[in-house]
């Protein structure tokens, strides 16, 4: 009895790891009192196993079953029941009904709740899923009451892009920009055995709307072709097809070459054209109900139809005539720029955020109808601050979809809380003003403004084998957000992580006032400390992109420049005097941009190249503005893990613990991040802080300037990541280092801060001793911790804090650190805070 007992603990935890997401199905709160508001039986119209319908009928005895503890009836019975199908089952059946039924579109469906009887219908079997799901997602909510509803998507192509490499390894590992583990679908080169969680994967999107997922990085490798992995992606078609998630390919445009064996892979040579048609049949043998492709041409190296002098429109036509006799379709990428004709020292108009329209203006006409043009949504790269692209106001007659990233690239890497839902809400609202009417960025990807039929969203998503998915409970608001807005983009911000805190959480109050809190305040924060004014997120543009290096910002090949120097700061994007990016812009949104005194501050370092003394609207200057940013960002990530820690015990202890390690850890690099970017940038310009604070840190004690033994001082590389410029590390591989020093505040009570590296070359360990006391022991292995970019540097992706709370120590007191080298890290230490209580430096 007792172990049986153990085990039903075990398992409610490991129910909690995150896999269900928000498809937990946990009991709400009262179940008893609603049994009588639901139906008693499930029956399922023209349902065949391994089709939406079927996992309808299953989704709802699954979900009643865990939120109510009632068991359904599979089939006919004497009581309520619960009735899914397509319309068009149902009106077979019931005929007379026909005439009280609203329009659909593809994808849409009908709900009435009516005590206790629920009427399913979709307009398609994956309709009638999402209406399943939806019905499951109210009541989970606690609303058991009776309602009608009747729902269409916004748009019809709602994708999820995974960037899942083939293969581990090379310089993005298993996933592109992932951080949650490796790849679901592939391994060493093919498509893996188990599928299991390609399944569970597709539950949730579907759960969510989303109708397809291109599995493999647009960053494609050819292999994936091959007859052997031809076979494999079916078998992934398969796991999807419950859930009416169709499955999509990314390719390479060279595979002619790499795989065919042809000589060529222009777009217009024949047997190119035959060699395609041929895989692209072969597909379809396999897979009838494949989505389409998805092909990057031309751009950071991959290949494109450029190479042969041709067009981007004939690039895309290949593959739209193969995929049209099959119903495919083709997303094809604007992301398109030629890295190597760059220059910033050489040309003052040379503008990467102007490749996109330039690239694909003149060309709106040529398109196959199955087409669609995928655009980020800003003409850079998925910064923390962008305008909307122009080229979406270009395209009238090809239909767009936005391409947003829920895996935060640049936005914190799932080690940073970031709920992006505010962000897309405001791009989605903002107004291009095409034609002098209104043209909302939501109508155009709905093609509601230029009446094209195939428009919609792209989420880039990269979850991996983590049980989290993304590597951080919190960050999978994220991906909610990302379908419910691609269905209905009229959503709230706080109604949308309302839903989703419920359905993860529960229905404590105090869990979802601190939820939305932190999730509402993480964009500003982590624009305040990352990159504001819309200079771009400050990340290491060379490496990682995720810890700060605004140095790397400039001079590189990339085209993400801020044109710093010591006097001035930011890109001139005029038509005046700079780039002539503004002007891509209809004439009111140009003008807007142009002048200096109407372009919103939070982009004025995008579009204006102006000095540090810059007065902004507030009346502050640019460099003062910085400063203060920088501290109010971090000062709000550090108020995340107070506010955190009084879920004590409100939510299940492995979640509670998972997220509070990285509030912890985040609340730590942000201060990282402020005192990289601020004391860079009073370095560059010289200009103190009005309020004194940058540079000096009265609190803080430099490792170097420790009485050291087996630790020598190191210069770090960028400067700034470095408090002092230096830290210190271990002579050799096998010292042990020390580092002491006598503490002369007055005796009390402080917090001591460690900042420190974690390198992916090894684990050190670190001891700190007040008095020959051990006051506490960590281990570097931040690199298994959290899935954020690995790196072997010294440097702001590497730095990291350790904070020991309410520690007693005396005026003269002995605090020493040993660090114990391991592999090639060797254990090094930027400086310690002696913090009195309250204060964080
Ligand atoms: C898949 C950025 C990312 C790359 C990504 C590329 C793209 O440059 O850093 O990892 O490649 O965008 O969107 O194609």
């Amino acid at each position: 009895m007792r172990s049986l007992l153990w085990l039903a603990v075990v398992g409610l935890a490991v129910a909690e790891d995150g896999l269900s997401a928000w498809l937990r199905y946990a009991r709400v709160p009262s179940a008893s009192r609603h049994l009588g508001k639901l139906p008693s039986a499930v029956v399922t119209l023209n349902a065949t196993k391994g089709y939406p319908v079927h996992t309808a009928g299953k989704e709802l005895v699954d979900g009643i079953g865990g939120l109510f503890g009632k068991k359904l009836t599979v089939g006919k019975s004497k009581g309520t029941t619960a009735t899914v199908g397509t319309v068009s089952a149902y009106v077979d059946k019931n005929p007379s009904a026909a005439k009280g039924l609203p329009d659909l579109v593809e994808d849409g469906f009908y709900l009435k709740v009516s005590k206790g009887n629920v009427l399913i219908l979709g307009q398609n079997e994956r309709g009638a899923l999402y209406g399943a799901f939806h019905y499951l997602s109210v009541i989970a909510q606690g609303n058991v009451s009776d309602f009608t509803l009747t729902s269409n998507p916004d748009a019809p192509v709602r994708w999820v892009n995974q960037w899942d490499n083939m293969q581990d390894g090379g310089t993005h590992g298993s996933v592109e920009r992932g951080y949650g583990g490796d790849s679901i679908f592939f391994w060493d080169g093919y498509i893996r055995e188990d599928l299991t969680r390609a399944g569970q994967y597709a539950r949730l999107l579907a759960s969510i709307g989303i109708n397809a997922v291109v599995a493999n990085n647009v960053n494609a490798n050819a292999s994936i072709l091959t007859p052997e992995n031809m076979d494999g992606l079916a078998r992934i078609a398969d796991v999807f097809r419950p859930y009416g998630v169709q499955l999509g390919l990314s390719l390479n445009f060279a595979a002619p070459q790499l795989l065919g064996g042809l000589d060529t892979f222009d777009p217009l040579d024949n047997s190119v054209v035959n060699w395609w048609q041929g895989i692209t049949d072969n597909l379809y043998k396999r897979i009838p109900d494949m989505a389409g492709y998805l092909v990057k041409a031309n751009s950071e190296g991959q290949p494109g139809p450029m190479t042969y002098n041709r067009t981007l429109a004939d690039g895309a036509n290949l593959f739209a005539r193969t995929l049209q006799p099959h119903g495919g379709i083709i997303l094809f990428r604007a992301f398109v720029y030629d890295h190597r004709t760059l220059n910033q020292t050489l040309d003052w108009k040379a503008d990467r955020a102007n490749a996109a329209a330039d690239y694909f203006d003149g060309l709106d006409d040529k398109f196959e109808d199955n087409v669609v043009i995928q655009i980020k949504y800003g003409p850079i790269d998925f910064q923390v601050r962008e305008p909307v692209s122009p080229l979406f106001g270009h395209l009238r007659k090809t239909g767009a979809t936005i391409e947003l990233q829920i895996t935060q690239e640049y936005l914190g890497q799932q080690a940073h809380v970031v709920y992006l839902a505010p962000m897309w809400k405001e791009l989605l609202d903002f107004d291009l003003r095409v034609d002098s009417k209104p043209s909302t960025l939501k109508d155009i990807v709905a093609g509601k403004r230029f009446g094209q039929k195939l428009t919609g969203y792209a989420g880039v998503v990269n979850v991996g084998t983590n049980t989290t998915w993304l590597g951080s409970h919190l960050a999978m608001s994220n991906l909610y957000a990302y379908g419910k807005l691609a269905w209905d983009p009229e959503q709230t911000s706080t109604g949308i992580l309302k839903e989703w805190t419920t359905l993860t959480f529960g229905h404590d109050k105090l869990v979802h006032d601190v939820i939305t809190k932190i999730s509402m305040e993480s964009w500003p924060a982590y624009e305040d400390y990352s990159g504001n004014l819309g200079i771009q997120t400050l990340t290491d543009i060379l490496l990682g992109h995720y810890g700060p290096n605004p140095g790397s910002q400039d001079g590189n090949p990339w085209g993400q420049w801020t044109r710093a120097d010591d006097d001035t700061i930011g890109m001139d994007r005029t038509v005046r005097n700079g780039t002539g990016f503004a002007g891509q812009y209809s004439p009111e949104i140009a003008a807007m941009y142009e002048n200096i005194e109407t372009t919103p501050d939070n982009l004025l370092l995008w579009f204006h190249h102006v000095p540090y003394t810059q007065k902004l609207k507030s009346g502050k200057t640019v460099i003062q503005h910085f400063y203060d940013a920088h501290y109010k960002g971090s000062a709000t990530a550090q108020t995340f893990v107070t506010l955190w820690e009084k879920l004590k015990g409100r939510i299940d202890r492995e979640r509670y613990e998972h997220v509070l390690f990285r509030l912890i850890y985040q609340a730590g690099h942000s201060l990282v991040w402020r005192d990289s970017v601020n004391q860079f940038y009073f370095n560059k310009s010289g200009i103190p802080d009005e309020l004194g604070r940058v540079g000096n840190h009265k609190y803080r004690i430099e490792a170097e300037k420790m009485e050291l033994k087996g630790y020598k001082s190191y210069r770090v590389s960028p400067f700034e990541a470095a408090s002092g410029f230096h830290c210190v590390v271990t002579e050799t591989n096998s010292t042990v280092g020390e580092a002491k020093t006598t503490l002369k505040v007055p005796s009390g009570k402080y917090d001591l801060a460690v900042n420190y590296y974690d390198m992916a070359l090894g684990n050190s360990t670190w001891e700190l001793f007040v008095d020959r006391k051990l006051v506490g022991k960590w281990k570097g292995d931040l690199e298994y911790e959290l899935g954020r970019a690995p790196s072997p540097y010294i440097d702001g992706q590497t730095a990291a804090r350790k904070t020991f709370k309410g520690v007693r120590v005396k005026k003269g007191s002995e605090l020493k650190i040993v660090g114990r080298p391991d592999g090639l890290e060797p254990a090094p230490i930027d400086y310690i805070s002696v913090l009195p209580e309250g204060i964080v430096d």
